[in-house]
């Protein structure tokens, strides 16, 4: 038996499928016995639950051989890590494997933890297939390519596994998971559920962690297999609305064409990651069946407001564009999320400015923009990083010190503390968003109570208009008064009920 694991990654509220262990449960070898197991399932005790198991099977036909984790940066790393840690100490014999992007990223403060037998970097299907016959004792690790272990108390990373496409594994397992359960309400429907339809990115932006994880490349899905899962959620589950997590979803034109044809008959809502450059090329026609097929809401990377700065990131896209983008998406009825990462180590304090007025611009173009920062958080890559700063400088050695909260901070992008960023920048940043996001609340700020947004629209009007969002106090004691609960962050994908 094998224990497929999620570690707790959000609140229960917003879970969506586990698609990590799911991938990787339908690649195992037919009659391979395997359970999976998702801590973002509410009154889930993943120890208990693991524990359990291991113990009523030792001894008999099918005892628990394998542990797999999915890790992720952030609060996912924060769940796993004690849970890896008890599990050894109670079951110091039972093989625990990691995989995913955590231990793809930062590998080495994995093998040095001796709670973690083994590491499996990039696409898992294979790698942890061939880990079966490893840990049965019938292969030698330094045979598994993806695969990292300690070799003689060393840490030892076996070459990259070269991957492929989804096509040439097996459907996703929905008869394993509660799949009505993982269907929530959100803005774009009742019954919200999540996809992934390709694997990998064929860009080069040297501040993403995709492609130091798999390279530069992307293998899409058939549009027929696509449909047909999608066809199944929706008939079977009652399924309306879907978010594609795609690192990149549209790039060949016929793709995307024939993809939106064959999912328009389903009448899903849905929201997905694209470029702002690839759907620029897109002839207003494909535009047109993509809203038709019922694209209401699109992520890009728009990054930032400096041609040079873009450049320097490696991220193929000029500023003209996301504003040509913004008019576009304007046109034909979806709104954008643009994302940017602030704080350029070479000259942070022109980069925040200057990226700051282009939103003001693009929010000019279109007021619908909803915009997303993050500070920019140095990732491993494999050529040159932004800012020509070193990934790795500083990062703890170990995973107890990973969880810390600073380093959890910066996993999350959220407060990274990075020499360049003074706090005094950060919040040029934070006050800016909350003057833009009184002035323009958010399709997706569902906890501020509708009082409280329409005080700080009037409040953020005189603001906005002179471009003054030093100490906005005054929103700030609104915002605070008005706001049903904290702000999370995890809502990434907007898995959250409408207003
Ligand atoms: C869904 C998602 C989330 C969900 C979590 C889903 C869950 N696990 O419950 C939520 C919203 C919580 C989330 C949050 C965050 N996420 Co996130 N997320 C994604 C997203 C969009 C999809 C992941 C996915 O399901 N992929 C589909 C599966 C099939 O692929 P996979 O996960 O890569 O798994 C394969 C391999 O990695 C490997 N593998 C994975 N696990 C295991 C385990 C074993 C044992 C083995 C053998 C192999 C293996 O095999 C699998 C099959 O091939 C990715 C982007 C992307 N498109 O991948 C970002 C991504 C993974 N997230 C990322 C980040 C940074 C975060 C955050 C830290 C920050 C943020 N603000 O978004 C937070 C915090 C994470 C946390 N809570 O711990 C980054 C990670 C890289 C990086 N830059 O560090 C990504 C790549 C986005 C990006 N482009 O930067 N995220
Ligand atoms: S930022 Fe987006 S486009 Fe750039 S490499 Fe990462 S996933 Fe691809």
């Amino acid at each position: 038996m094998i224990l497929l694991v999620n570690p707790r990654a959000t609140k229960p509220k917003n879970r969506r499928f586990p698609l990590s262990v799911m991938a990787l449960g339908a690649a195992l070898p037919e009659g391979a016995s395997w359970e999976l197991l998702d801590g973002n399932v509410p009154g889930t005790d993943l120890h208990a639950g693991i524990a359990s198991r291991v113990e009523a099977r030792a001894g008999g036909p099918d005892p628990v051989t394998l542990v797999a984790m999915t890790v992720m940066p952030g609060p996912q790393l924060l769940a796993a890590v004690p849970l890896a840690r008890r599990l050894k100490e109670r079951f110091p014999r039972l093989p625990v494997v990691w995989g995913g992007y955590f231990p793809t990223l930062y590998p080495l403060p994995v093998l040095r933890a001796p709670y973690v037998d083994f590491l499996v970097r990039g696409q898992g299907e294979r790698t942890l297939v061939e880990l079966l016959d490893v840990v049965a004792g019938t292969r030698d690790p330094a045979t598994v390519a993806g695969l990292g272990f300690r070799d003689g108390g060393e840490p030892r990373l076996n070459p990259e596994r070269p991957w492929t496409g989804p096509d040439d594994f097996p459907s996703p397992p929905y008869e394993r998971i509660d799949v009505g359960s993982y269907l929530m309400p959100t803005f774009l429907g009742r019954r919200n559920g999540v996809y992934h339809a390709s694997i990998g990115c064929p860009y080069t932006c040297n501040f993403c962690g995709v492609i130091a994880a798999y390279g530069s490349r992307e293998r899409f899905e058939s549009p027929a297999r696509t449909s047909a899962h999608l066809s199944f959620l929706v008939e079977r589950h009652g399924m309306d609305a879907v978010h594609f997590y795609d690192n990149n979803f549209f790039l060949k034109e016929p793709h995307a064409e024939e993809l939106c044809e064959r999912i328009t008959p389903l009448g899903l809502r849905w929201w997905c990651e694209a470029r702002i450059d690839v759907m620029l090329r897109y002839s207003d026609a494909t535009w047109r069946k993509i809203r038709r097929s019922g694209l209401t809401m699109a992520f890009f990377g728009a990054e930032s407001g400096s041609d040079e700065r873009l450049r320097r990131m490696s991220k193929n896209l000029t500023v003209e564009q996301t504003l040509a983008h913004a008019a576009r998406m304007r046109s034909f009825g979806i709104v954008p999320e643009y994302s940017f990462v602030l704080g350029d180590p070479e000259d942070p304090e022109d980069d925040v400015a200057t990226t700051l007025a282009f939103i003001r611009k693009l929010k000019g173009i279109n007021p619908d923009i909803e915009v997303i920062t993050y500070f920019y958080t140095p990732t491993p890559q494999r050529r040159g990083t932004y800012g020509g700063v070193d990934p790795l400088s500083e990062t703890p050695a170990t995973l107890e010190e990973w969880i810390e909260p600073e380093w959890v901070g910066w996993m999350t992008h959220e407060d990274p503390l990075v020499p360049w960023m003074p706090p005094a920048l950060k919040a040029k940043v934070t006050d800016f968003e909350l003057v833009l996001e009184s002035r323009f609340p958010s399709l997706k700020d569902l906890k501020t109570a509708r009082w409280g947004r329409a005080l700080g629209r009037l409040l953020a009007r005189r603001r906005w208009e002179r471009g003054r969002y030093d100490d906005p106090r005054l929103l700030r004691t609104v915002r605070s008064l008005a706001r049903r609960g904290a702000a999370d962050r995890q809502e990434y994908g907007h898995l959250r009920p409408p207003a």
